[in-house]
C-alpha cells in the first residue's frame, strides 16, 4: 500500500474510470445526517454481525431501506426482514436519499435511486478489510459511500484483490461514488484516527447506498 493520498477538503479526486473521491460534499449536512442516526438505531440496533468463515465482524452495523445485508453463519444477503428483530428496517431517511441522488449525479450517474443503506460504525480499533460489492442484484447502479465522524483511510484497490490498494484519508462529509468500470473494484477502511469529533464523538460513521434489487 501506498502512504495516504490526502483529499482537499472541496475537490473532487479521480480515484479510477467511474470513481471519484468528492471532498467535503456532504459537509453542511453532516450534523443532520449524524441527527438520524439514534432515531435510527432505535428501530433496528447497530449489531456486529457474524460470517459464515470469520466469526465477529469488527464493523458495527444496521440498515435502512426496503432491504438489508446481513451476513451470518449462512453467508451474505440481502432481506427485507431485521433478523434481530424480525420486522422491517427503518425507511431511509428523505434527507439521506436526497444526498445519494445528488452525490450520484455530481459523480455522473443520474437518477440513482437506493433501496438499501448500511449504516457502518467504528472505533479507533476497527477496520474492514478489502472486499468487492457483489451481493447486489443490480450491478448497473453506483454506490455512494458517505463518511462522517473521525477521520480514516479508504483503502481503494483494483479489480483483484492481490492488486495494491491506495490509501486516501476520508475526513467528515466526504463521499466516494463508485460505477460502471469500478463497480466490482475492491475496497475497504483502515486507520480510523483516535480522538473525539465535535459532532460524532469517538465514532467514524459511513453511510452506504446502494441498489441491491
Ligand atoms: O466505511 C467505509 O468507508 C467503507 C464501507 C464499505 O466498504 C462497505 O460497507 O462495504
Amino acid at each position: 500500500m501506498q502512504p495516504d493520498l490526502f483529499s482537499d477538503s472541496r475537490t473532487a479526486v479521480p480515484l479510477a474510470p467511474g470513481a471519484v473521491l468528492l471532498g467535503g460534499f456532504a459537509l453542511a449536512e453532516g450534523g443532520a445526517l449524524l441527527d438520524e442516526i439514534p432515531r435510527l438505531e432505535a428501530i433496528s440496533p447497530f449489531r456486529h454481525m457474524t460470517t459464515r468463515s470469520r466469526g465477529r465482524l469488527a464493523v458495527a452495523m444496521f440498515n435502512c431501506g426496503e432491504t438489508g445485508w446481513v451476513s451470518d453463519r449462512r453467508g451474505y444477503r440481502y432481506q427485507a426482514l431485521d433478523p434481530e428483530t424480525g420486522k422491517p428496517w427503518p425507511a431511509i431517511p428523505d434527507i439521506f436519499r436526497s444526498l445519494a441522488a445528488r452525490a450520484a449525479e455530481r459523480a455522473g450517474y443520474a437518477d440513482f435511486v437506493p433501496d438499501a443503506c448500511l449504516v457502518n460504525r467504528y472505533d479507533a480499533d476497527t477496520r474492514l478489510s478489502l472486499h468487492q460489492d457483489m451481493d447486489e442484484r443490480d450491478h448497473d447502479a453506483p454506490i455512494v459511500s458517505v463518511s462522517l465522524g473521525l477521520s480514516a483511510s479508504f483503502l481503494w484497490g483494483g479489480p483483484s484483490r492481490r492488486d495494491r490498494a491506495v490509501r486516501h484519508r476520508v475526513h467528515h462529509g466526504d463521499v466516494v461514488v463508485w460505477g460502471g468500470p469500478s463497480r466490482m473494484m475492491f475496497h475497504g477502511l483502515d486507520g480510523v484516527e483516535r480522538g473525539r469529533h465535535s459532532l460524532a464523538g469517538a465514532w467514524r460513521y459511513n453511510l452506504t447506498f446502494r441498489k441491491a434489487r
